[in-house]
């Protein structure tokens, strides 16, 4: 009779522990390491980077939305790298898009030919955590090119922080550069773009949010999301491949996989020396 309890307890541990691991999700496991930057030039050329540590999107399990209009890594793909000093994040990106910087004026940058970037500021974060938070950040970056020379646009949503903290949504609808000493540069390569650019950490924090300050085995969440549209016309709701998701099956909508609203689904980023 004893060791049939001792066998029910037993069993019913397992099933709670069983039970947890399914449902709270603390980060998905892909973690990048970013390492240090030296003397950076933002040019459009990495040859200053370390390019063997990156996040790559490129298979079909990271499909998010719209998988029907995916024809391989030719038509979108990425590969994303960061560096860090105490004042900068440097995220480099190298994409490749058939039919690449398809911009519009007026509308919602995320409706277009664009890069999304999450992270928290505060490394202390609970990564089981739901909900964002004002420390969470989902970044949208776009571009737009005419005979060489490009203008980079950004959008802050904050639309799903309960208490944003004085730092609200901005540059939703294009034509913007939110961020105070943002550089960029974009460089043609075969198949697509390389787009460098620095970030300065300033911009993520404000007299109630503490700025992050990099360093050596820091750990914060972080994602990366691209979408594609390759249609002149605008609006119509864009391929778009996440970093951390791994799905099965072709039935893919953002409602099933809500990174823009839970950040528990995020990678990890690591500074490193
Ligand atoms: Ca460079
Ligand atoms: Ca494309
Ligand atoms: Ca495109």
């Amino acid at each position: 009779m004893k060791r049939a309890v001792k066998w029910m307890s037993l069993v019913l541990a397992l099933v709670m522990a069983l039970s947890l691991a399914g449902s709270a999700l603390a980060y998905t496991d892909k973690n990048l390491e970013a390492p240090k930057a030296g003397e950076v030039v933002i040019d459009g050329d990495l040859s200053e980077w370390d390019t063997t540590k990156c996040f790559k999107i490129d298979h079909e399990g990271q499909i998010i939305d719209q998988i029907e209009h995916w024809d391989g890594v030719e038509d979108c793909s990425m590969e994303v790298y960061v560096m860090w000093d105490e004042e900068n994040l440097y995220i480099a990106m190298k994409i490749l898009d058939d039919t690449p910087y398809v911009y519009r004026e007026g509308f919602p940058l995320d409706e277009l030919d664009a890069v999304i970037f999450f992270l928290s500021t505060d490394p202390e974060a609970d990564p089981e955590r739901t909900e964002y938070t004002a420390t969470d950040w989902r970044i949208v970056q776009s571009t737009y090119g005419y005979k060489g020379e490009f203008e980079f646009f950004n959008y802050i949503d904050r639309e799903m922080i309960a208490d944003p903290k004085g730092w609200e949504t901005a540059g939703e609808y294009g034509d913007e550069l939110v961020f105070d000493d943002y550089e960029a540069a974009i460089a043609d390569i075969d198949g697509g773009y390389v787009w460098e650019s620095k970030l300065p950490l300033h911009n993520l924090s404000n007299d109630q949010l503490a700025q992050l300050i990099p360093a050596p085995g820091v750990t914060i969440g972080f994602d990366v999301s691209i979408l594609d549209v390759d249609l002149p016309c605008p609006g119509i709701h864009s391929l778009r491949i996440q970093f951390s998701s791994e799905q099965e099956g072709r039935d893919r909508t953002p409602a099933a996989y809500p990174v823009d609203t839970n950040p528990s689904l995020w990678a990890t980023l690591t500074f490193v020396e």
